[in-house]
């Protein structure tokens, strides 16, 4: 609400139903305005509280009860209001009225990771939720993915089971979001279905920079009809226009303390900033056919992706958001997903996985939301018009009219009405089922555990593979049992004998030999790797090191062409106050490297007053003389963590100081312009790969 509102009386700016706040005086629950809400009505000024206070009652009781139980998975989050942007390019697989040309339908998304709590950092290593409700007039989509095509178990009756052993110890709860531990690895390890989805955790894949930069996947296939009936299954993608791009580990562990809202302030800055994120979503198309195969792939087995070689993914549609949530709890909090909400044209398939999840996700809903009734609130109510004979229960909010909430009825005159044909019903698609007798079994096909890893492995470029054999070193070296680590190292024999004898050299152990030849049965798939493009750099930050007691001439044209390219320019001193007109925005006591794309220095400010040398100083190199050891420090990290580093003017008397002079990925000119330039066109590449070296084995 802005101040003008406020002192007007005016209602807040907000859509449809949702008046939370209306007049401007303070009232009661139902209305009444009050004279004070800081003292509570007593007997004498020094007397007892009287029971009579019905404003504290109130207050208090409220109070009591806001807050509802956390997902059980995904508790923490982030989240969006967008609009997507159909291209009509689905229009020859699916009759969906929001993926027809031109259609424009408004979304929510909300990212999310896995295993913390509300309160945990957003930085940890995990999967990441990627779940958008398209609001369709023809009834609410919910495409609920992850960042990660592939999941850990392959039937739905296992999920209780990978939860508990990621959580936190059930005696002492720790570790708080991270799967370097014990119980963890104990599943996986027994539990092979699971090393492709945790492979791709150990991956760049588990720590990305960004919510804005990371892929989103529907992960099970789904089925389409057009509107001849004809039937097709696809798999869905989210490409961001930013590209795929990732933390280092050094990185993302010492974001956990710089900025635990690293991945929400993100997120919400942009969007504030005008730079609003955008993906394409797209469709690998995979025909029809009743082994339910792509390429010998079964298309069934959630824990299978289809290489993008062998079936590309077709652009079908726009996602840009737009707009962030006003009210966290109402919104970002209580949202609630189910796979289960599909319009016309979208079904399910029989991926145990999903079908499980059929059920799951309107049950949690009923503890967390606390009824039947969670369609109601504004954020999860349908755009469409919902004409049900669901009726009553906790929470109820509408005030349905008529008699005869059932059918078929003669009272309300048979109303309402069952849709005919042409009429957008939904339509249960009449796919065959096989011939078979019940049993708790899966299809042979669902045992090959190792082919795809294996392919994920040899499509990695050498900076990635060295980050996961690094990520297994110290997920593994976290674990206190010594039988769940060579059991780990018995699984990564099967994926690659180089990946299995450099994380058991790790741990000081000997590298097993795979128990079956290796399966080499699919080519690497060049799509899986983040390297080797140019991307858009909206958004980013670059820290600018500024001296406040030199007057900077360039600094504003500098500024300017920071901004101008998209990104932001964030001014760092040794102490606060204002150069150039401009305040800093940090002070070398509050900014850490890790909050930065890339620096550039201006100037070679005297250190401050509070800069003592400190313990960071002694494990990097030594002090340089006269420059500040935050600074030194700051440098050096982003060398360490392969950023681009930029200076000028005396600005380059820091970069020789601190030792990372003309090494790649360093500029340095006498021209600011110049320097922004290529930092700019180095920053497109997301990080200076040339500074990794190679895996040797
Ligand atoms: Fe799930 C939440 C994604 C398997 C049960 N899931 C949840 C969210 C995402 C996913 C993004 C957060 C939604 C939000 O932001 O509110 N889940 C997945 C994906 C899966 C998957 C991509 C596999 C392909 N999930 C899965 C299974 C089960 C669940 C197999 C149960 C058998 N998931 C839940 C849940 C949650 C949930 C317990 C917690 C909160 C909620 O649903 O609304 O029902």
């Amino acid at each position: 609400m802005t101040d003008q509102n406020r002192s007007s009386g005016d209602m807040p700016d907000k859509e449809g139903d949702a008046r939370g706040q209306q007049g401007r005086y303070l009232t009661t629950a139902q209305g009444a305005r009050l004279r004070d809400t800081d003292h509570s009505l007593k007997a004498g000024r020094r007397g007892p509280i009287l029971l009579q206070d019905h404003h504290l009652r109130e207050k208090i009781t409220h109070f009591d009860h806001e807050r509802i139980p956390e997902r059980v998975v995904h508790a923490r989050g982030a989240a969006a209001h967008g609009v997507f942007e159909s291209y009509g390019t689905a229009s020859s697989v699916t009759g969906a009225a929001f993926l027809q040309h031109g259609a424009v339908t408004p979304t929510f998304t909300r990212f999310s990771t896995v295993l913390g709590s509300r309160g945990s950092a957003d930085t940890v290593r995990d999967t990441r939720g990627f779940a958008t409700k398209f609001y369709t007039g023809e009834g609410t989509f919910d495409l609920v993915g992850n960042n990660i095509p592939v999941f850990f178990i392959q039937d739905g009756i296992k999920f209780p089971d990978v939860i508990h052993a990621a959580k936190p110890h059930p005696d002492r709860e720790i570790p708080q979001a991270q799967s370097a531990h014990d119980t963890f690895w104990d599943f996986v390890s027994l539990h092979t279905e699971a090393q492709h989805h945790t492979l791709w955790n150990m991956s760049d894949r588990g720590i990305p920079r960004s919510f804005r930069m990371m892929e989103g996947f529907g992960i099970h296939t789904f089925r389409m009809e057009n509107a001849e009936g004809e039937m097709t299954m696809v798999k869905f993608h989210w490409k961001p226009v930013l590209g795929v791009h990732s933390l280092t580990w050094e990185e993302a562990q010492m974001v956990s303390g710089a900025d635990p809202d690293f991945h929400r302030r993100d997120l919400a800055d942009a969007i504030e900033a005008g730079t609003y994120p955008q993906w394409e979503l797209g469709i690998q198309v995979l025909g029809d056919n009743e082994d339910q195969t792509f390429a010998g792939i079964d298309l069934l087995d959630p824990t299978k992706i289809v290489p993008e070689e062998l079936a590309p993914v077709q652009p079908i549609g726009k996602l840009t958001l737009t707009r962030n949530p006003d009210n966290y709890f109402a919104e970002t909090e209580q949202v609630a997903f189910h796979p289960g909400n599909l319009p016309p044209g979208i079904d399910v398939t029989d991926d145990p996985l999903l079908q499980v999840r059929l059920f799951s996700y309107q049950d949690t809903q009923l503890t967390r939301l606390g009824g039947p009734n969670w369609n109601q609130l504004p954020i999860n109510r349908s755009h469409a018009p919902v004409n049900d004979m669901l009726r009553d229960g906790y929470g109820q909010q509408d005030d349905h009219v008529g008699q005869a909430p059932y059918q078929p009825n003669s009272l309300d005159g048979g109303c309402p009405f069952t849709a005919g044909d042409g009429e957008h019903a939904f339509n249960d698609l009449a796919v065959k089922v096989p011939e078979s007798v019940k049993n708790r079994e899966l299809s042979a096909s669902f045992e090959d555990h190792y082919s795809q890893p294996r392919m994920f492995w040899k499509s990695m470029t050498q900076p990635e593979k060295r980050h996961i054999i690094a990520a297994y070193s110290f997920e593994l070296g976290k674990c206190r049992e010594q039988a769940i680590r060579e059991r780990q190292l018995a699984c990564l024999a099967q994926i690659d004998p180089v990946l299995c004898q450099k994380v058991a050299e790790a741990l000081g152990l000997e590298a097993p030999e795979p128990a079956e030849p290796l399966d080499d049965r699919l080519e690497p798939s060049p799509a899986l790797s983040q390297l080797g493009r140019s991307w858009p750099v909206d958004g980013r930050k670059v820290a600018v090191i500024v001296d406040p007691d030199e007057d900077d001439q360039d600094l504003p044209r500098l500024l300017k062409a920071i901004t101008e390219a998209s990104m932001t320019p964030v001014l760092v001193a040794p102490r606060g106050g204002a150069i150039a007109g401009r305040t800093i925005d940090e002070t070398f006591a509050t900014a850490r490297s890790v909050e930065f794309d890339a620096i550039v220095v201006s100037g070679n400010p005297t250190p401050a007053d509070d800069a003592t040398p400190s313990l960071d100083q002694k494990a990097g190199a030594p002090a340089a003389p006269g420059i500040d050891p935050r600074l030194t420090l700051m440098i050096q990290e982003c060398w360490r963590h392969a950023k681009v580093i930029g200076a000028w003017g005396r600005g380059r008397e820091v970069i020789a100081e601190t030792g990372v002079q003309a090494s790649p990925g360093v500029v340095e000119d006498d021209r600011p312009a110049t320097v922004l330039a290529k930092v700019t066109e180095l920053l497109g590449q997301h990080r200076v790969w040339k500074r990794f070296t190679p895996v040797r084995g």
